[in-house]
């Protein structure tokens, strides 16, 4: 039997029914460079509580699965730069020899549903890579969604991978993909990926109702909420193009492939926008939070 533990806020939560939100650990530990990544955490985790609901950050610490993590811990997390990145595939594995990793989406997913969180928040999630017609690389985070039933909110897929392909294979997959407030996909540092998204909504308790629609029609996956980053923090397409091609081309040359690849990417990016990436995507992510928060408190409020 798995023993989850739960920080002592969580823990209150879970027992008066309150509202929670997942967040991941894949984000601190391979998505922004510390200090920055502990910073934002704890900013995305404050921005959930002032929306009314209650962070759950996710880690493996030493073989234990931490859900909500104490300030040390993340401090801990954020500083290492060994940390293993554990998807579907490597969580049992981690647990059983008692190791430490950071949660990417679909692990987090993963412990959300045991935990019994339903909604979930984090910048881009995984999907198909430029040129996986080769390498096959797709991420873990698309079958996940299709298999376990947690609302996530994302500002759409991250603009270093192939976006008309991962649109196809989570169509494929049966989830959901609702774009919130406009009509097309948001592209991670853009607010716009210029494709149409399959679905739209535009208010939190409609995604709320939507989720528990799913439970009752026995559907096991979750639904992509892909939340555009704000105007004032966008990174228009155009000017970004060149340099993730840039970045892809030196991720092939220096063959980055794997687990690797992501990071690598986003890191190479951040140094040729000047930070300016990264501060996109401290704003995504706070705005996700906020909103994910919102569709928890809505959720909490219908009928069991
Ligand atoms: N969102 C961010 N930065 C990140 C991630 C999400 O703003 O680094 C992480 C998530 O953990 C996601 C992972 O699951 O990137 C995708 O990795 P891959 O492409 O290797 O599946």
């Amino acid at each position: 039997m798995i023993s989850i533990v739960y920080s002592p806020e969580v823990h209150a939560a879970r027992e008066q029914g309150l509202p929670l939100v997942a967040l991941e650990s894949t984000i601190i530990t391979h998505g922004m460079p510390w200090p920055r990544n502990v910073e934002t955490a704890r900013r995305v985790e404050a921005e959930v509580r002032a929306q009314g609901a209650t962070p759950a950050t996710i880690a493996v610490l030493q073989g234990r699965l931490h859900v909500g993590l104490a300030d040390d811990d993340l401090t801990r997390l954020g500083r290492s730069s060994d940390v293993a990145k554990l998807s579907r595939a490597d969580l049992a594995a981690c647990l059983a020899r008692g190791g430490t990793g950071a949660t990417t989406v679909a692990a987090t997913m993963i412990a959300a549903r045991l935990a019994g969180i339903a909604v979930f928040a984090t910048g881009g999630i995984g999907g198909v890579h430029r040129g996986a017609e080769s390498t096959m690389d797709i991420s873990a985070d698309l079958s996940e969604l299709a298999q376990t039933a947690v609302t996530v909110v994302a500002a759409g897929a991250k603009a270093i991978l192939d976006l008309p392909r991962t649109l196809e294979v989570l169509e494929t997959l049966g989830v959901p993909v609702i774009a919130y407030g406009q009509d097309d996909l948001p592209a991670f540092w853009s607010r716009s990926s210029g494709l149409r998204a399959p679905l739209r909504m535009d208010d939190p308790a409609q995604i709320a109702r939507a989720h528990r629609m799913r439970a009752a029609l026995g559907l096991p996956g979750g639904q992509l909420v892909a939340n555009p980053i704000p105007e004032t923090d966008e990174i228009p397409a155009a000017t970004l193009a060149p340099h993730v091609a840039r970045a892809l081309r030196e991720a092939e040359t220096q063959g980055i492939a794997a687990k690797a690849v992501t990071p690598f990417l986003l890191q190479r990016i951040f140094e040729l926008t000047e930070g300016r990436s990264l501060q996109a995507n401290i704003a995504l992510v706070l705005n996700n939070a906020r909103l994910a928060a919102r569709i928890a408190v809505e959720l909490g409020t219908l009928p069991a």
